[in-house]
């Protein structure tokens, strides 16, 4: 049965981000990823208040980074999490967000590297060893917390590019794809098979694959839309090359909507946006054509659906109608 979960964005006030964890619990949301950029909230503090505030909802960082996070530091911080709230704790890792790396001038070198090693240490750290370790980008020399995990904490991977997928297939346990258009999950499961199929893991049985997709569903499509614009604005700002070209978005629109996010120019943004953009790079829509989206998604053979940023044009209202209208369809319970 394929799950689901929800992204938050700390932008809102930690209240804020609290409500929503308490009502996707209620509501019955699996998992709760709350994603991490050193601009926004942090992470960690928020993730600390829902653990306070929910009692079964698996939630952790989606995703950090190990060019911010020493890989130790991440294993810290959700071994301390998974002592509070036992065996409901997540660590999702990517390579990190460009733009924000940037800004503090940190370079994202050997991110296929830093990630593959940076899973075994968090991995190995919080199982209670004494690590060390040689790596050609992490160095350890005796690392071992002084206290005792919980439980082990599964490692999603965040991934986009054709080789992080194939990682993730290889050394994650799980994989949180960036996408929302069946043609790029289906791309993005043959790597995701090939690494799987190196490690001798079974795809769905050994390996949690998540979709983490940009979502917006209300009552009145244009306010769906709306709402949606400036995520997608970011997703075209920062997409590959081979992934544009897959839906037929030249580089040079990509290029002038991310000149028009950099200086600010909103209303050159949303003019950019086409359409187009928004089918390829989100679920948005009235309940119906969400589901009938979700539906394409799920028949691909995936285990979890992260209903992701903005959620809605207002997300308690858009919380609620994916329980009353949307869940159903998906759910024989
Ligand atoms: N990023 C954040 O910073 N914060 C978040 O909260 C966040 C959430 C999130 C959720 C799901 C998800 O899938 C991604 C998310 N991200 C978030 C984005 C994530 O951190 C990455 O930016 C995103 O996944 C894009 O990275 P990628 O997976 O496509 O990997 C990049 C680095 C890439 O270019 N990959 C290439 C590929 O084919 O996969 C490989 C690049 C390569 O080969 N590099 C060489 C090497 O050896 O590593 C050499 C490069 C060199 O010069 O060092």
């Amino acid at each position: 049965m394929t799950e689901f979960g929800i992204e938050f964005v700390p932008r809102d006030l930690y209240w804020k981000t609290t409500y929503y964890a308490i009502q996707a619990e209620k509501t019955g949301f699996t998992y709760l990823w709350i994603t991490d950029h050193f601009n926004n909230r942090n992470v960690y503090v928020a993730l600390s208040i829902v653990s306070a505030y929910t009692d079964k909802i698996k939630f952790g960082p989606g995703v950090t980074n190990p060019y911010f996070f020493h890989p130790v530091v991440t294993a810290q911080a959700v071994a301390s999490l998974n002592e509070i709230a036992p065996g409901r704790v997540i660590c999702g890792l990517g390579a990190g967000d460009k733009t924000t790396l940037k800004m503090v001038n940190i370079r994202q070198k050997n991110p296929l590297s830093t990630i593959r090693e940076a899973v075994q240490i968090i991995r190995e750290v919080t199982s209670g060893k004494n690590m060390e370790f040689d790596g050609e980008v992490f160095n350890i020399s005796g690392a071992k917390l002084n206290f005792r995990m919980a439980s082990p904490i599964p490692i999603f991977i965040g991934a986009q590019g054709p080789k992080m997928l194939m990682l993730a297939g290889e050394v994650g346990d799980g994989v949180l794809i960036n996408a929302a258009s069946p043609k790029d999950v289906e791309n993005a499961l043959l790597f995701i098979r090939k690494g799987s199929e190196k490690a001798g893991k079974r795809m769905k049985e050994d390996l949690d694959i998540g979709v983490y997709t940009s979502f917006s569903v209300a009552q009145e499509k244009e306010k769906a839309m709306k709402a949606v614009t400036p995520v997608v604005a970011y997703i075209v700002a920062g997409c590959p090359e081979i992934v544009l070209e897959r839906h037929g978005i030249s580089v040079e629109s990509s290029n002038k909507i991310g000149e028009a996010i950099v200086h600010g120019k909103w209303k050159d943004v949303f003019s950019h946006v086409t359409p187009e953009m928004v089918e390829a790079f989100s679920i948005c829509g009235t309940p119906a054509v969400c589901i009938e989206k979700i539906d394409k998604l799920l028949k691909l053979g995936i285990t979890q659906l992260v209903v992701g940023s903005p959620i809605g044009p207002n997300v308690r209202k858009s919380i609620n109608t994916i329980a009353v209208e949307i869940f159903p369809h998906f759910r024989t319970d």
